[in-house]
């Protein structure tokens, strides 16, 4: 099994005779349901379907040599294979590493390197980009494709007769999620079987889930919040159907809800305000939607309004982190509280402090928290770990926020040092360290600037070396050569004499903000 950091003793006891651990290997999610599970473009699966599915292929895995404790770096699309084979790996006691579709060969080598990956799995090509080419300069040994292989496997192949499987260990590591994190290379969060179940099946209570539930996964599905808050997996917990959407395009999103009757989904605030311009040339029928969760970045009080009165369907904020905290408004809060704070944790048994520059409990300051989902350590990161959570086991979350008196939180801003470009984390420490490499650059810092759309944007703060110009589409060419998924790239460049230092001698970075804003 693999290692993680453990929670104390006495709290695993105590979240367990809670019940909130109850020994559920997610493997055993879709057991014992009923109707249909699964519409992934023509595919519709029932649960029966799925399960046999699941069934045969973790056989043709385990035939391939993949076992417990193998990890498997999972860069597929919102499609059937993705379920199919998150299942399969968690009834293994094999370990899913959720990369994003826009991960290239830099992301994608570091997670197969630091995870000591035995196979790597991808769709063959999607608008344009091979991923099998990908797999062919960085890919472990064995590669899945789903759709054409080339000269890989196919993973419509991978069939055989079901086999028995040894038990999983339910207190043990199920997948890996990538954080969003601060620094130079991505960390990763390993999730255990007990604490992921617990996170999916209370928050599929929080957010109404039942049976009937028609949940659209429209952002990608390996992201913590459309895999299991509810998500993918909470909809599994309580019975209903997940529609896999290949794009959270309006085009692609609206037809689905239209045809599915689709009742809950989740998006970032970019997506949000996309969907409400698009109300205005898109007729399609949306009522069937009964919770529309947005989250990922701030969305604000106007814009809340805004899209309120644009798509006329419930609304729900969500402040959440893949390392575990999730806050959600309720469904019965008051459309006032709705619109302006990112919720209330959702376990009683999630402990938030907020600490104040000095160090004691206030109003507003930055969020520590720990709890029955959330992690004590990142996979193999010592160093940073003992920078990113306290000797008691908080997760210094960097996030700066105010408590209302309900309990609500508002997020108010951040102390560390991330983009939060429309949802996607970008470090600027991982930037910098990519564009100091750069021939024209003497030095460089890059920071986070306002953005109508993206709520923030990416700012290359240069100092060129003498004679040399750096531009947008220069840098951008150049950590495409490096391998870097292209929303990393800077949206803008400014090229200064100097960088303006701190008194400490550190770059001044709210000065670069204030002058460039
Ligand atoms: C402001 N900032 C927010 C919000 C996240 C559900 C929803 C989102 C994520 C997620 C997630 C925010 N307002 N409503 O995992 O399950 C910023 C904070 C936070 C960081 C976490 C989920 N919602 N954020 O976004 O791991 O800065 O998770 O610490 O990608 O996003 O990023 P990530």
């Amino acid at each position: 099994m693999s290692a993680f950091t453990p929670w104390p003793a006495d709290l695993a006891a105590l979240y367990r005779s809670l019940g909130y651990w109850n020994g559920t290997p997610l493997g055993s999610l879709l057991s014992g349901r009923q109707g249909l599970a699964l519409v992934a473009g023509d595919t519709r699966l029932t649960y029966d379907e799925l399960e046999r599915r699941v069934d045969r292929l973790a056989a043709g895995l385990v035939r391939l040599g993949i076992g417990a404790g193998d990890r498997v770096v999972v860069q597929l699309g919102n499609s059937r294979g993705f379920v199919e084979l998150s299942f399969a790996l968690f009834r293994l006691g094999a370990l899913p590493v959720y990369a994003l579709p826009a991960h290239r060969e830099h992301e994608i080598a570091h997670l197969c390197r630091v995870t000591n990956a035995a196979a790597y799995a991808i769709p063959d090509q999607v608008a344009g980009f091979d991923y099998r080419q990908l797999a062919r300069s960085v890919g472990p040994g064995l590669v899945l494709v789903e759709g054409d292989p080339a000269e890989f496997v196919s993973l419509a192949s991978v069939d055989s007769e079901p086999v028995e499987l040894p038990p999983v260990d339910p207190s043990g590591v199920a997948l890996y999620l990538l954080s969003g994190g601060t620094t130079g290379t991505p960390k990763l969060i390993p999730r255990t079987h007990d604490d992921y179940a617990y996170n999916a099946r209370a928050s599929a209570e929080v957010c109404g889930l039942g049976p009937d539930t028609v949940y659209l996964a429209a952002l990608p599905a390996g992201h913590n919040f459309p895999l299991a808050c509810p998500g993918i997996l909470g909809t599994f917990t309580a019975g209903g159907t997940v529609v896999m959407a290949a794009s959270p395009s309006p085009d692609e999103a609206f037809a689905l809800i239209e045809r599915e009757g689709v009742t809950h989904t989740a998006v970032v605030p970019t997506v949000a305000l996309l969907w409400a311009e698009a109300r205005d040339w898109q007729t399609e029928d949306l009522s069937s939607l009964r919770c529309l969760q947005v989250g990922g970045a701030k969305l604000g009080e106007t814009q809340a309004k805004g899209l309120r009165a644009a798509l006329g369907v419930p609304l729900q904020q969500v402040f959440g982190m893949a390392e575990g905290l999730l806050n959600y408004t309720r469904l019965d809060d008051p459309v006032e509280l709705v619109d302006t704070s990112q919720g209330l944790p959702l376990s009683p048994h999630d402990e938030v402090r907020i600490l104040g520059p000095d160090g004691r409990e206030a109003e507003m300051g930055e969020l520590y928290t720990r709890g029955p989902y959330t992690i004590r350590g990142y996979y193999e990161a010592p160093e940073h770990n003992a920078i990113a959570f306290t000797s008691d086991g908080f997760y210094r979350s960097g996030d700066l926020v105010r408590r209302l008196p309900s309990g609500h939180l508002v997020v108010e801003g951040r102390v560390k040092e991330v983009i939060n470009r429309g949802g996607d984390k970008v470090s600027a420490e991982e930037v910098e360290n990519h564009l100091r490499s750069h021939p024209a650059i003497a030095s460089v810092a890059v920071i986070a600037l306002p953005h109508a759309l993206l709520g923030e944007q990416t700012c290359a703060c240069v100092v060129a070396v003498p004679g040399a110009a750096v531009t947008v589409k220069e840098l951008a060419s150049y950590l495409r050569e490096q391998g870097v998924a292209a929303y990393k790239f800077p949206d803008r460049v400014e090229t200064l004499d100097r960088l303006p230092v701190t008194a400490i001698g550190k770059v001044d970075k709210r000065e670069l903000v204030r002058r460039f804003t």
